[in-house]
Protein backbone atom coordinates (compact mmCIF):
# COMPACT_ATOMS: atom_id res chain seq x y z
CA UNK A 1 0.00 0.00 0.00
CA UNK A 2 1.09 3.70 -0.56
CA UNK A 3 -0.23 6.96 -0.08
CA UNK A 4 -1.38 9.17 -2.75
CA UNK A 5 -2.68 12.15 -1.03
CA UNK A 6 -2.76 14.10 2.08
CA UNK A 7 -5.19 16.61 3.61
CA UNK A 8 -2.62 19.26 2.60
CA UNK A 9 -1.86 18.24 -1.31
CA UNK A 10 -4.58 17.42 -2.81
CA UNK A 11 -7.17 16.61 -1.17
CA UNK A 12 -8.78 18.91 1.36
CA UNK A 13 -10.03 17.70 5.27
CA UNK A 14 -14.11 17.63 5.07
CA UNK A 15 -15.18 18.90 8.61
CA UNK A 16 -19.15 18.77 7.24
CA UNK A 17 -18.73 14.65 6.57
CA UNK A 18 -20.80 13.54 9.56
CA UNK A 19 -17.44 11.69 11.18
CA UNK A 20 -16.30 14.81 11.83
CA UNK A 21 -19.11 16.13 13.60
CA UNK A 22 -19.17 13.35 15.60
CA UNK A 23 -15.31 13.43 16.00
CA UNK A 24 -16.08 17.01 17.47
CA UNK A 25 -18.13 15.49 19.84
CA UNK A 26 -16.52 13.38 20.86
CA UNK A 27 -13.58 16.03 22.14
CA UNK A 28 -15.77 17.52 23.93
CA UNK A 29 -18.37 15.33 25.80
CA UNK A 30 -16.35 11.57 25.65
CA UNK A 31 -13.59 13.25 27.63
CA UNK A 32 -14.57 11.26 31.41
CA UNK A 33 -12.66 9.52 33.66
CA UNK A 34 -13.97 5.79 35.03
CA UNK A 35 -11.57 6.59 37.70
CA UNK A 36 -13.58 10.04 39.29
CA UNK A 37 -16.75 8.55 39.49
CA UNK A 38 -17.35 8.69 43.33
CA UNK A 39 -18.63 5.30 44.41
CA UNK A 40 -18.66 5.73 48.16
CA UNK A 41 -22.78 5.88 48.12
CA UNK A 42 -23.41 3.54 45.49
CA UNK A 43 -21.35 1.12 48.20
CA UNK A 44 -24.06 2.09 51.36
CA UNK A 45 -26.61 1.20 48.57
CA UNK A 46 -25.26 -2.21 47.77
CA UNK A 47 -25.61 -3.34 51.51
CA UNK A 48 -28.91 -2.47 51.71
CA UNK A 49 -30.25 -4.60 48.79
CA UNK A 50 -31.98 -7.77 49.36
CA UNK A 51 -30.35 -10.89 47.57
CA UNK A 52 -32.64 -10.83 44.27
CA UNK A 53 -31.75 -7.09 43.50
CA UNK A 54 -27.88 -7.69 44.16
CA UNK A 55 -28.72 -10.76 41.65
CA UNK A 56 -30.13 -8.33 39.02
CA UNK A 57 -28.21 -5.70 39.27
CA UNK A 58 -25.22 -8.25 39.37
CA UNK A 59 -26.46 -10.13 36.02
CA UNK A 60 -27.00 -6.40 34.26
CA UNK A 61 -23.32 -5.51 35.34
CA UNK A 62 -22.09 -8.78 33.89
CA UNK A 63 -23.48 -8.66 30.52
CA UNK A 64 -22.27 -4.76 30.06
CA UNK A 65 -18.88 -5.59 31.64
CA UNK A 66 -17.88 -8.84 28.83
CA UNK A 67 -20.15 -6.80 26.08
CA UNK A 68 -17.98 -3.71 26.67
CA UNK A 69 -14.30 -6.26 26.67
CA UNK A 70 -16.34 -8.01 23.51
CA UNK A 71 -16.06 -4.44 21.46
CA UNK A 72 -12.96 -3.42 22.36
CA UNK A 73 -11.16 -6.93 21.50
CA UNK A 74 -13.50 -6.81 18.27
CA UNK A 75 -13.64 -3.15 16.71
CA UNK A 76 -9.74 -3.02 15.17
CA UNK A 77 -10.49 -4.69 11.92
CA UNK A 78 -13.47 -2.11 11.39
CA UNK A 79 -10.73 0.54 11.89
CA UNK A 80 -8.32 -1.16 9.60
CA UNK A 81 -10.66 -1.54 6.85
CA UNK A 82 -11.58 2.12 6.91
CA UNK A 83 -8.07 3.47 7.27
CA UNK A 84 -7.06 1.58 4.23
CA UNK A 85 -10.04 3.12 2.02
CA UNK A 86 -8.31 6.35 3.14
CA UNK A 87 -11.41 7.32 5.01
CA UNK A 88 -9.36 9.87 7.11
CA UNK A 89 -12.48 11.68 8.44
CA UNK A 90 -13.88 8.27 9.62
CA UNK A 91 -10.88 7.30 10.74
CA UNK A 92 -10.86 10.16 13.17
CA UNK A 93 -13.92 10.00 14.64
CA UNK A 94 -12.80 5.68 15.35
CA UNK A 95 -9.50 6.67 17.08
CA UNK A 96 -11.95 8.21 19.79
CA UNK A 97 -14.66 5.04 19.23
CA UNK A 98 -12.47 2.27 20.35
CA UNK A 99 -10.57 4.64 23.03
CA UNK A 100 -14.19 4.93 24.41
CA UNK A 101 -15.25 2.00 24.44
CA UNK A 102 -11.65 0.99 26.95
CA UNK A 103 -13.26 2.94 29.15
CA UNK A 104 -16.66 1.56 29.66
CA UNK A 105 -15.10 -1.82 30.07
CA UNK A 106 -12.69 0.14 32.59
CA UNK A 107 -15.84 1.68 34.64
CA UNK A 108 -18.04 -1.86 34.97
CA UNK A 109 -14.91 -3.68 35.80
CA UNK A 110 -14.97 -1.20 38.85
CA UNK A 111 -18.03 -1.28 39.84
CA UNK A 112 -17.48 -4.82 40.08
CA UNK A 113 -14.50 -4.53 42.05
CA UNK A 114 -15.20 -1.39 44.18
CA UNK A 115 -18.80 -2.14 45.16
CA UNK A 116 -20.23 -5.48 44.12
CA UNK A 117 -16.13 -6.24 45.34
CA UNK A 118 -17.03 -9.85 43.16
CA UNK A 119 -13.59 -11.60 41.86
CA UNK A 120 -15.07 -15.12 40.36
CA UNK A 121 -16.98 -16.15 37.31
CA UNK A 122 -20.09 -14.61 36.43
CA UNK A 123 -20.44 -16.50 33.29
CA UNK A 124 -23.54 -18.07 34.87
CA UNK A 125 -25.11 -14.96 33.35
CA UNK A 126 -24.03 -15.50 29.81
CA UNK A 127 -26.71 -17.31 28.69
CA UNK A 128 -26.74 -19.21 25.19
CA UNK A 129 -28.42 -16.15 23.20
CA UNK A 130 -25.79 -13.86 24.74
CA UNK A 131 -23.53 -16.06 24.18
CA UNK A 132 -24.81 -16.42 20.52
CA UNK A 133 -24.31 -12.86 20.10
CA UNK A 134 -20.93 -11.98 22.32
CA UNK A 135 -18.99 -15.14 22.12
CA UNK A 136 -19.71 -15.75 18.05
CA UNK A 137 -21.59 -13.47 15.76
CA UNK A 138 -19.70 -10.31 16.92
CA UNK A 139 -16.55 -12.19 16.66
CA UNK A 140 -17.26 -13.71 13.89
CA UNK A 141 -18.78 -10.80 11.64
CA UNK A 142 -15.78 -8.22 12.33
CA UNK A 143 -13.21 -11.10 12.40
CA UNK A 144 -14.48 -11.56 8.62
CA UNK A 145 -13.09 -8.02 7.75
CA UNK A 146 -9.49 -9.34 8.19
CA UNK A 147 -9.54 -11.05 5.24
CA UNK A 148 -12.68 -9.52 3.76
CA UNK A 149 -13.02 -6.26 3.50
CA UNK A 150 -16.14 -6.02 0.45
CA UNK A 151 -19.10 -3.81 1.26
CA UNK A 152 -21.52 -6.60 2.74
CA UNK A 153 -18.73 -7.65 5.01
CA UNK A 154 -18.60 -3.91 6.07
CA UNK A 155 -22.50 -3.93 6.32
CA UNK A 156 -22.55 -7.57 8.50
CA UNK A 157 -19.66 -6.30 10.80
CA UNK A 158 -21.62 -2.88 11.26
CA UNK A 159 -25.17 -4.20 11.62
CA UNK A 160 -24.08 -6.35 14.07
CA UNK A 161 -22.13 -4.26 16.18
CA UNK A 162 -23.54 -0.67 15.98
CA UNK A 163 -27.11 -1.63 15.42
CA UNK A 164 -27.80 -5.41 17.51
CA UNK A 165 -25.37 -5.07 20.16
CA UNK A 166 -25.50 -1.27 20.70
CA UNK A 167 -28.69 0.07 19.49
CA UNK A 168 -30.78 -2.67 20.33
CA UNK A 169 -29.06 -4.40 23.81
CA UNK A 170 -26.64 -1.63 24.75
CA UNK A 171 -30.05 1.26 24.94
CA UNK A 172 -32.38 -1.36 26.69
CA UNK A 173 -29.68 -1.99 29.06
CA UNK A 174 -29.18 1.65 29.63
CA UNK A 175 -32.72 1.57 29.98
CA UNK A 176 -32.88 -1.09 32.80
CA UNK A 177 -30.66 0.35 35.12
CA UNK A 178 -31.71 4.00 35.12
CA UNK A 179 -35.47 2.25 35.48
CA UNK A 180 -33.76 0.42 38.71
CA UNK A 181 -31.72 2.84 40.38
CA UNK A 182 -33.71 6.31 38.86
CA UNK A 183 -36.54 5.20 40.11
CA UNK A 184 -35.26 3.84 43.56
CA UNK A 185 -32.82 6.96 44.16
CA UNK A 186 -30.24 4.27 44.41
CA UNK A 187 -26.19 3.89 43.45
CA UNK A 188 -25.67 7.85 42.17
CA UNK A 189 -21.89 6.76 41.10
CA UNK A 190 -23.32 3.84 38.86
CA UNK A 191 -25.96 6.05 37.58
CA UNK A 192 -23.67 8.76 36.31
CA UNK A 193 -21.58 6.58 34.54
CA UNK A 194 -23.96 5.07 32.17
CA UNK A 195 -25.33 8.37 31.79
CA UNK A 196 -22.04 9.23 30.24
CA UNK A 197 -21.40 6.37 28.64
CA UNK A 198 -24.47 6.53 26.96
CA UNK A 199 -23.86 9.86 25.24
CA UNK A 200 -20.63 8.09 24.35
CA UNK A 201 -22.52 5.29 22.39
CA UNK A 202 -25.18 7.70 21.00
CA UNK A 203 -22.24 8.46 18.77
CA UNK A 204 -21.18 5.16 18.22
CA UNK A 205 -24.53 4.32 17.08
CA UNK A 206 -25.25 7.59 14.67
CA UNK A 207 -21.49 6.06 12.93
CA UNK A 208 -22.87 2.91 12.65
CA UNK A 209 -26.31 4.37 10.89
CA UNK A 210 -23.70 6.10 9.18
CA UNK A 211 -22.06 3.92 7.94
CA UNK A 212 -24.79 1.45 6.81
CA UNK A 213 -26.52 4.11 5.22
CA UNK A 214 -23.11 5.42 3.01
CA UNK A 215 -23.17 1.77 1.92
CA UNK A 216 -26.66 1.23 1.08
CA UNK A 217 -26.31 5.20 -1.07
CA UNK A 218 -23.05 3.69 -2.91
CA UNK A 219 -24.85 0.15 -3.62
CA UNK A 220 -28.79 -0.06 -2.89
CA UNK A 221 -28.57 -4.20 -3.53
CA UNK A 222 -27.28 -4.56 0.04
CA UNK A 223 -30.16 -3.40 1.51
CA UNK A 224 -32.14 -6.81 1.22
CA UNK A 225 -29.08 -8.42 2.68
CA UNK A 226 -29.05 -6.18 5.74
CA UNK A 227 -32.38 -5.95 6.70
CA UNK A 228 -32.32 -9.92 6.62
CA UNK A 229 -29.11 -10.40 8.83
CA UNK A 230 -31.16 -7.78 11.07
CA UNK A 231 -33.83 -9.82 11.38
CA UNK A 232 -31.83 -12.64 12.03
CA UNK A 233 -29.76 -11.10 15.33
CA UNK A 234 -32.31 -9.37 16.83
CA UNK A 235 -34.02 -12.50 17.94
CA UNK A 236 -30.76 -13.20 20.12
CA UNK A 237 -31.38 -9.55 21.09
CA UNK A 238 -34.45 -9.98 22.34
CA UNK A 239 -33.52 -13.49 23.63
CA UNK A 240 -30.86 -11.72 25.88
CA UNK A 241 -34.08 -9.33 27.49
CA UNK A 242 -36.28 -12.62 27.97
CA UNK A 243 -33.32 -14.85 29.89
CA UNK A 244 -32.83 -11.80 32.48
CA UNK A 245 -36.28 -11.49 33.11
CA UNK A 246 -37.37 -15.32 33.29
CA UNK A 247 -34.79 -16.13 35.30
CA UNK A 248 -36.85 -14.16 38.53
CA UNK A 249 -40.07 -15.39 40.18
CA UNK A 250 -40.79 -11.84 40.81
CA UNK A 251 -38.68 -9.45 39.15
CA UNK A 252 -36.58 -6.88 41.38
CA UNK A 253 -37.55 -3.21 41.27
CA UNK A 254 -41.28 -3.55 39.91
CA UNK A 255 -39.16 -4.10 35.99
CA UNK A 256 -41.65 -5.44 33.89
CA UNK A 257 -40.67 -7.31 30.98
CA UNK A 258 -42.88 -6.48 28.19
CA UNK A 259 -41.52 -2.13 28.98
CA UNK A 260 -38.05 -3.57 28.04
CA UNK A 261 -38.77 -5.82 24.67
CA UNK A 262 -41.08 -2.97 23.39
CA UNK A 263 -38.44 -0.82 24.31
CA UNK A 264 -35.90 -3.06 22.18
CA UNK A 265 -38.22 -3.09 19.31
CA UNK A 266 -38.69 0.16 18.59
CA UNK A 267 -35.28 0.77 18.98
CA UNK A 268 -34.82 -1.68 15.99
CA UNK A 269 -37.47 -0.43 14.02
CA UNK A 270 -36.12 3.32 14.38
CA UNK A 271 -32.63 2.21 13.48
CA UNK A 272 -33.98 -0.10 10.52
CA UNK A 273 -35.79 3.23 9.47
CA UNK A 274 -33.28 5.68 9.32
CA UNK A 275 -30.94 3.20 6.98
CA UNK A 276 -33.31 2.30 5.00
CA UNK A 277 -33.78 5.79 3.59
CA UNK A 278 -30.62 5.79 1.92
CA UNK A 279 -32.04 3.77 -0.47
CA UNK A 280 -33.38 6.67 -2.06
CA UNK A 281 -30.65 9.26 -0.90
CA UNK A 282 -27.23 10.42 -3.17
CA UNK A 283 -23.75 10.40 -0.79
CA UNK A 284 -24.40 14.19 -0.68
CA UNK A 285 -27.69 13.92 0.29
CA UNK A 286 -27.11 11.64 3.08
CA UNK A 287 -24.26 13.86 4.22
CA UNK A 288 -26.28 16.74 4.63
CA UNK A 289 -29.61 15.26 6.48
CA UNK A 290 -27.13 12.79 8.62
CA UNK A 291 -25.35 16.05 9.49
CA UNK A 292 -28.30 17.72 10.60
CA UNK A 293 -29.80 14.89 12.47
CA UNK A 294 -25.99 14.69 14.54
CA UNK A 295 -25.71 18.81 15.02
CA UNK A 296 -29.22 18.51 16.57
CA UNK A 297 -28.75 15.78 18.94
CA UNK A 298 -27.31 17.36 21.81
CA UNK A 299 -24.85 15.07 22.78
MN1 LIG B 1 -19.58 0.98 24.96
FE1 LIG C 1 -19.97 1.67 21.78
Amino acid sequence: MIHTEFTSTTRRLRRDLPPMRLFEKAKRFGIWNPSDIDFSQDIQDWQHLNDDERDLVLRLTSLFQAGEEAVTLDLLPLIMTIAREGRIEEEMFLTTFLWEEAKHLDFFRRFLDDVAQVSGDLSHYHTANYRALFYEALPQAMGRLVTDSSPAAQAQASLTYNMIVEGVLAETGYHAYFTMLERNDLMPGQRQGVRLLKQDESRHIAYGVFLLSRLIAEDRELWDLIEQQMNELVVYAIGVIDDAFSSYETVPFGLVMDDFTSYALSQFQKRLERIERAKNQSLEELYISTQATIDSDDA
